[in-house]
């Protein structure tokens, strides 16, 4: 009798399932109603009394390694059965996925279109000093033009500000390379402005430039319709209306045909059928001086855009400051542009 219960030890020790069903199989042979244990117990009770001590403690181990085989093995290959069905190659659920900010998305479009033209990028710092922001661009001090921007300036060195413009980049471009020129300066910039939904202390720019021999404001007049109908579609008209800026002489100032209204005349364009888009001109001589290239050989023209602006024309947003809040509610609006 004791020798049966060694060998059915020994089995348990050495039982090693592979699945589920084999440790039910074990469970039942072993701890079941008609199982051995309860064989066991029924045969206990005709041992001889003098054996039943030695007989008890080997039933009752034999009983507590099969149900510690039984707990090591139930449900572990559930688990297993279970990462089996998983298909891993499956795409993820992406109901959290970010998307891109709108300036960005307009500021990428005018780089591209600008960039088939030729124009490579230039960046440079969003603290500058007054020499890159104002001198070199033909506003020497005390010049009125100054007031124009009301300026951000870093108090603890009065040469410092903030740029109210990407100009500054392309001047120090200008000091740097050679003509000819042809680069675009998109960037964040400053003006100490009350916020309101028509204007924000912090806004983006895209300045473009070009300097070669014999540029003229034909050259200006000709990329600046091809970018408003690359922006704005084909059929766009582009309008010039005499303007001023301390670094361009002469200034203008364009205007895209409103494609709400066919230029026919709507709440958008207020009854003008045309819409502001960029100021422009050619680069003043004495600009070109200041940043080391020959005026009497070289020309060019220069051109500068809000790219706030062109995102609310683009897509009909009514207020600034939207740009700004990062309410994901507006936000998620552009994740398929
Ligand atoms: C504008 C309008 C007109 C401009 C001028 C220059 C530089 F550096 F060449 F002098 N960059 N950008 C410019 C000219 C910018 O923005 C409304």
């Amino acid at each position: 009798m004791l020798e049966t219960v060694k060998d059915l030890l020994q089995e348990v020790k050495e039982f090693s399932p592979n699945s589920e069903e084999e440790v039910e199989v074990f469970r039942l042979k072993f701890l079941g109603k008609k199982g051995k244990m309860n064989e066991l117990f029924i045969a206990f009770k005709n041992i001889p009394n003098e054996s039943k001590k030695e007989f008890g403690q080997a039933i009752n181990m034999l009983k507590q390694n099969a149900q510690e085989k039984v707990e090591e093995f139930k449900g572990s290959f559930e688990a297993e059965e279970k990462r089996k069905q998983i298909d891993f190659t499956r795409p993820i659920a992406l109901n959290n996925l970010g998307s891109r900010h709108p300036i960005s998305l307009i500021k990428d479009q005018i780089i591209d279109i600008f960039n088939r033209i030729g124009f490579s990028i230039s960046e440079g710092p969003e603290i500058e000093d007054d020499w890159h922001n104002f001198s070199a661009l033909n506003l020497p001090e005390e010049h009125p033009a100054r007031d124009m921007q009301d300026t951000f300036f870093i108090q603890t060195d009065p040469d410092l500000l903030l740029r109210t413009h990407t100009s500054s980049v392309q001047v120090r471009h200008m000091n740097n390379n050679k003509p000819p020129i042809r680069t675009l300066s998109p960037g964040r910039v400053y003006r100490n402005e009350a916020i309101s939904a028509r204007a924000h202390c912090i806004f983006h720019q895209v300045e473009g430039l070009y300097i070669d021999e014999n540029v003229s404001f034909a050259d200006l007049k000709q990329a600046l319709l091809y970018f408003a109908k690359e922006m704005f579609g084909e059929k766009t008209k582009i309008r010039l209306r005499p303007s001023y800026f301390p670094f361009t002489e002469p200034s203008a100032e364009v205007d895209v045909s409103c494609n709400i209204c066919s230029s026919k005349g709507c709440n958008v364009c207020k009854y003008t059928g045309y819409l502001e888009i960029l100021g422009c001109g050619m680069v003043d001589p004495n600009v070109l001086e200041n940043c080391g290239i020959d005026s009497n050989k070289y020309s060019g023209y220069a051109f500068g855009m809000g790219i706030e602006r062109i995102a609310m024309l683009k897509y009909g947003i009514n207020d600034l400051r939207l740009f700004f809040e990062n309410d994901v509610r507006f936000l998620k609006q552009f994740s398929s542009l």
